[in-house]
């Protein structure tokens, strides 16, 4: 099973980049934030909890999202692999993640990391937030909370796949086609 960990801060192409890894290796895309996302737009209790952290750029329990993602898995049994998006963002996270994995014998193979300067996700997200229609987006100041989130908590993910030697760090600045082939270059060798 071809089972990766995209990795990055907001705006650094995780997103982007799944939706050519689904086409290229048919994997089945979980991305927590679309998964959230499509909870606020359903209006469920979990998407009304979620969009008042969301909005804000705080992260939403992991409890939460560690149950969005074990559902996801027993749904889709027979996938060739899974592209993991927006999660593990927090070591509790992955540390639930290998245990999901462990029970159904398909590993984490590797992390792949988009490594993107502040100025530019800032800019990035800005722009998106143009017609996005989300609110993470529109505002700098949640962008920047976004951003302290993920340097506080979601940073810290990278040591734990470093010391399973799963973790692989790529630039993420350039064409989104060149930054594929990158990360194709690496799946390639794992
Ligand atoms: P996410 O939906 O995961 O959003 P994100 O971090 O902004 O990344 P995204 O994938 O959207 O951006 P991308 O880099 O593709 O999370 C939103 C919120 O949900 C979080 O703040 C948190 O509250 C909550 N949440 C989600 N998962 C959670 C979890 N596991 N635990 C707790 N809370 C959770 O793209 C950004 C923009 O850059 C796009 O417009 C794109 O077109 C552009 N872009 C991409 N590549 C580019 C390139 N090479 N050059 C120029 N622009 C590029």
């Amino acid at each position: 099973m071809l089972n990766l960990v995209l990795f990055g801060p907001p705006g650094a192409g995780k997103g982007t980049q799944s939706q050519k890894l689904i086409e290229k290796h048919g994997l089945i895309h979980l991305s927590t934030g679309d998964l959230l996302r499509s909870e606020i737009s359903q209006g469920t209790e979990l998407g009304l909890e979620a969009k008042k952290l969301m909005d804000h750029g705080t992260l939403v329990p992991d409890e939460v999202v560690i149950g969005m993602i074990s559902h996801k898995l027993d749904a889709n049994k027979d996938a060739k692999g899974f592209i993991f998006d927006g999660f593990p963002r927090t070591v509790a996270q992955a540390e639930a993640l290998d245990q999901l994995l462990a029970s159904k014998n398909a590993p984490i193979l590797g992390m792949i990391a988009l490594e993107v300067n502040d100025d530019e996700l800032e800019q990035r997200l800005l722009l998106r937030g143009k017609d996005s229609g989300r609110p993470d987006d529109a505002n700098p100041e949640v962008i920047r909370k976004r951003i302290k989130e993920y340097n506080d908590k979601t940073a810290p993910v990278a040591g734990f796949y470093k010391a399973q030697n799963k973790f692989k760090s790529i630039n993420g600045i350039g064409s989104i086609n060149e930054i594929f082939d990158e990360i194709d270059d690496v799946i390639a060798a794992y």
